[in-house]
C-alpha cells in the first residue's frame, strides 16, 4: 500500500466487527502492516482468540494501541452495554472507522425445513447486528462530519441460490441498508461503502457446516479461493482514499468464479 495511504491511515480509530477470525482478523492485520500506529478496537464473541490477534499485532508493531471487546452483535442489549462501556474520551469519540464485518451462514436447508433458530442467528447478526452497529456511531460520526463505514456484504445478496435464501436475503438487505444510508448522507463527509466477496476460505463454511470441516474443505476442492487477505487489502484501498472519494461499491471474486458459487449447493 502506498505511503499516501499510510499517511491518511495514521493514527486512526478503528473498530472492526468479527475480528476474531477469517475476513475481520485479516483486515485488523492489513490495517496494522499499513499504519503502524493505528488504534485498533477488536470485537467477536470468542474473547480468546481476539487475545491472540492482540498478542500477533504486538509483533508486528508496538505502536498499535488495541483494545479487545467481546461483542455479540446479534444481542441488542450487547452492543448497548458495549457502547456503553466503551471509553468516551479515549475511544468512542475517536472513532474513525467501522468495519461491520461480523456475519454468519447456516445450512443449506430450503424454505419450509429451515429452523426458526438458523433464520435468527442469520437476521440477527448480519441484518440487525449491522444496523445497531451503525445505528450506534451515526451521532458520533455526525457530530463530527467525518468518519467511514464499510459493510461486508456478499455476491450472495446479488445473485441469489438456491439453499440460501435466508443469507442471501439478509445481504441484500445489507445492500440496501448501505446504499440508503450513502444517499442520506451525501451532503455530509461521512463515507459509506459495501464490498461484496464471492468465495473467500476463512472459517465461513465450517460454520455453515456446523463443524463438519471436510463438507467446509469439499466447497474449496479443486479451486482457488479467495483469502482473507485479499478482502482485508480492499477494506483497505476502500478506507484509505483521500477523504473525499467514496469507492460505493465493489464487487470481488476469485478468477475462477463468474457468479454466485454452485459448489456448497451440491
Ligand atoms: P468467519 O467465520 O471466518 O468469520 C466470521 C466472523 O464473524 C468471526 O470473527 C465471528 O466471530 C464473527 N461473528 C459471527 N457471529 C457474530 C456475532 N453474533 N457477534 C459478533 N461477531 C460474530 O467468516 P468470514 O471471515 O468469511 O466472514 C466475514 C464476513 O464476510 C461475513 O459477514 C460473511 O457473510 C462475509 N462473506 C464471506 C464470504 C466467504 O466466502 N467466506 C463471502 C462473502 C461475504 P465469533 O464467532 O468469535 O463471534
Ligand atoms: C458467501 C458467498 O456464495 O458462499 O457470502 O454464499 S456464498
Amino acid at each position: 500500500m502506498s505511503s499516501a495511504v499510510a499517511k491518511r491511515l495514521s493514527g486512526k480509530t478503528i473498530l472492526i466487527t468479527g475480528a476474531s477470525s477469517g475476513i475481520g482478523r485479516a483486515t485488523a492485520l492489513e490495517f496494522v502492516k499499513t499504519a503502524p500506529d493505528v488504534r485498533l478496537i477488536l470485537t467477536a464473541r470468542r474473547q480468546e482468540q481476539l487475545e491472540e490477534l492482540k498478542t500477533e499485532i504486538g509483533t508486528v508493531s508496538g505502536a498499535v494501541e488495541v483494545l479487545v471487546k467481546k461483542l455479540d452483535v446479534s444481542d441488542p442489549a450487547d452492543i448497548k452495554r458495549f457502547w456503553t462501556e466503551l471509553p468516551k474520551e479515549e475511544w468512542k469519540d475517536k472513532l474513525d472507522i467501522l468495519v461491520n464485518n461480523a456475519g454468519l451462514v447456516k445450512g443449506l436447508e430450503h424454505v419450509g425445513d429451515i429452523a426458526e433458530e438458523d433464520v435468527n442467528i442469520m437476521y440477527n447478526t448480519n441484518v440487525t447486528g449491522l444496523i445497531n452497529m451503525t445505528q450506534a456511531v451515526i451521532p458520533l460520526f455526525k457530530a463530527r462530519d467525518a468518519g467511514t463505514i464499510i459493510n461486508i456484504g456478499s455476491i450472495a445478496g446479488r445473485e441469489p441460490y438456491p439453499g440460501g435464501s435466508i443469507y442471501c436475503s439478509t445481504k441484500a438487505a445489507v445492500r440496501a441498508f448501505t446504499e440508503s444510508l450513502r444517499k442520506e448522507l451525501v451532503s455530509t463527509r461521512i463515507r459509506v461503502a459495501v464490498i461484496d466477496p464471492g468465495q473467500v476460505e476463512t472459517e465461513f463454511s465450517v460454520v455453515r457446516f456446523r463443524g463438519d470441516k471436510a463438507k467446509a474443505d469439499a466447497v474449496y476442492a479443486g479451486v482457488e479461493p479467495l483469502t482473507g487477505e485479499d478482502i482485508a487489502e480492499i477494506v483497505l484501498f476502500v478506507a484509505g482514499r483521500r477523504e473525499n472519494v467514496v469507492i460505493a461499491d465493489t464487487l470481488v471474486f476469485p478468477s475462477h468464479q463468474g457468479g454466485a458459487s454452485s459448489m456448497h449447493r451440491k
